[in-house]
């Protein structure tokens, strides 16, 4: 069946066609929720409401939508070259941006592989790992360990070292020699906390159990979100990060951060090493390095972890690994663009100066009904909602289509509602997003 281009309202008829991932498609294509055009802080549905953004599209549009000097070097680059291949040839849009990232990444990290995702990301990651233990001699190094509760794509890595269940329940065995680091959520010790929370540290230590278990020459990395955001917002607890930097650098095991949705700027650092002062030796990202506009992902390796590949013949390719869409030309130059108006607007800046507003208009909600527990990091906030007896997350569900009906896009994370805005976000927008949940609230079953 044929769309018209010009025709922005869709038949019933004409949703069936596309299985839209992670969303319960027979309930949405009987009430659809759509948006056909964004600017700035908001989004327009395709009958003009205009709905303020309270996610940056999906924890990602940094920088605002359509923010002019990115879209012109999109179209501009659309217009010069296509696409470009990566393997054995190059364009110089992806040197200019790995060195751009480069520039703004923590000391000591000053290589980086693109992708198109931050599942690509992940995997690009996890695999490095295994290859760099190799390299050097030391291949018994194949296990990998995750948390509980993190998330890191839906590529088979990625849902091997995750930690939500509905993620992993459906898809077999995934990968063999995985283990889990426990998460660090606690509403008994941490409910309300405003940043980190105090409690929590000693988490970090269970990966010395699972050392003690599997034995450290075993074992090849460590994978975690240094906050994890798609299970609702767990803010690292004080002094976590540190000490599993100790442990594996103790242990001889890589330390990956999958900043997918901390980088550029979310926590008001570039990377959450300005953030936590942790460095790891890998740093997965996605998202926030093109604002979202074209897809891109990438892995920035310590300077440690990249020359070790570079010891074999020059005539030897160091990895076999890469995507056909690897530094695709347009994501450059998106990605390009997007990093200059970050530095051009001091956007970093702007998110640590609105974080206290953001955390001090969130827990005015504190007392509010259904709520039990607000916690907030950056420009990053959650409210968790009592869940109803007997029907887990449809409290939280309708309180998530109330918002959207108000005007407001937030995001539903099982009982949790998550707020992202974009790092241009006003004190005006942060009022509304909170008085609009707030109505909601007092509305909702
Ligand atoms: N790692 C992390 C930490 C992520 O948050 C990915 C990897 C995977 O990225 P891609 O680009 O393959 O989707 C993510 C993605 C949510 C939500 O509602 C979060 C993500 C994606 C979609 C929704 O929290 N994170």
């Amino acid at each position: 069946m044929t769309i018209p281009s010009d025709q922005l309202h869709l038949d019933p008829d004409q949703l069936d066609a596309y299985w839209m991932p992670f969303t319960a498609n027979r309930q949405f294509k009987a009430a659809p929720r759509m948006v056909a055009k964004a600017e700035g802080m908001h989004y327009w549905t395709p009958e003009g409401r205009r709905i303020l953004d309270g996610f940056a599209g999906l924890w990602c549009c940094n920088a605002g939508h359509n923010r002019k000097p990115i879209v012109e070097a999109i179209q501009k680059q659309a217009a010069t070259m296509d696409y470009a291949p990566t393997f054995q040839v190059a364009q110089p849009l992806a040197f200019e941006l790995a060195n751009r990232i480069v520039d703004i990444a923590p000391e000591g990290m000053e290589h980086v592989f693109f992708c198109n995702s931050g599942s690509e990301a992940v995997d690009t990651a996890l695999k490095i790992a295994l290859a760099w233990h190799r390299v050097r001699g030391d291949g018994g190094r194949t296990r990998l360990i995750g948390r509980e509760r993190g998330y890191h794509g839906v590529g088979f890595g990625g849902i091997s070292v995750g930690g939500i269940v509905a993620n992993r329940k459906m898809f077999g065995a995934m990968l063999a020699g995985v283990d889990h680091l426990p998460h660090t959520h606690s509403l008994e010790h941490n409910a309300y906390t405003r940043g980190e929370p105090q409690w929590g540290a000693h988490l970090a230590d269970e990966l010395e159990r699972l050392v003690a278990l599997h034995d450290a020459s075993t074992i090849a990395a460590v994978i975690v979100e240094p906050m994890a955001g798609s299970t609702g917002v767990l803010m690292p607890p004080v002094g976590y990060l540190k000490r599993l930097r100790e442990i594996t650098k103790k242990h001889g095991i890589l330390l990956i951060f999958d900043e997918v949705i901390t980088a550029f700027g979310r926590l008001g650092g570039a990377f959450s090493a300005d953030v936590y002062g942790v460095v790891p030796d890998m740093i997965t990202f996605a998202k926030g390095v093109t604002s979202g506009t074209v897809p891109m992902g990438g892995v920035l390796v310590s300077n440690a972890v990249h020359d070790a590949f570079m010891t074999g013949p020059p005539g030897a390719i160091e990895i076999f690994h890469g995507y056909t869409y690897s530094a695709h030309v347009l994501a450059c130059a998106a990605g390009v663009a997007t990093l200059q108006l970050y530095r051009d607007e001091d956007l970093f800046a702007r998110a640590r100066k609105m974080a206290p507003v953001l955390e001090k208009a969130l827990h005015s909600l504190k007392g509010t009904r259904h709520v039990i527990d607000i916690r907030n990091g950056g420009l990053v906030g959650a409210v968790e909602l009592e869940p109803r007896a007997g029907a887990p997350g449809t409290r939280t569900y309708d309180t998530y289509v109330g918002c959207w009906e108000k005007g407001l896009l937030v995001r539903q994370a099982g009982e949790i509602i998550c707020f992202a805005p974009a790092l241009i976000v006003e004190e005006s927008h942060i009022a509304e997003m909170v008085d609009t949940l707030r109505a909601v609230l007092a509305r909702v079953d």
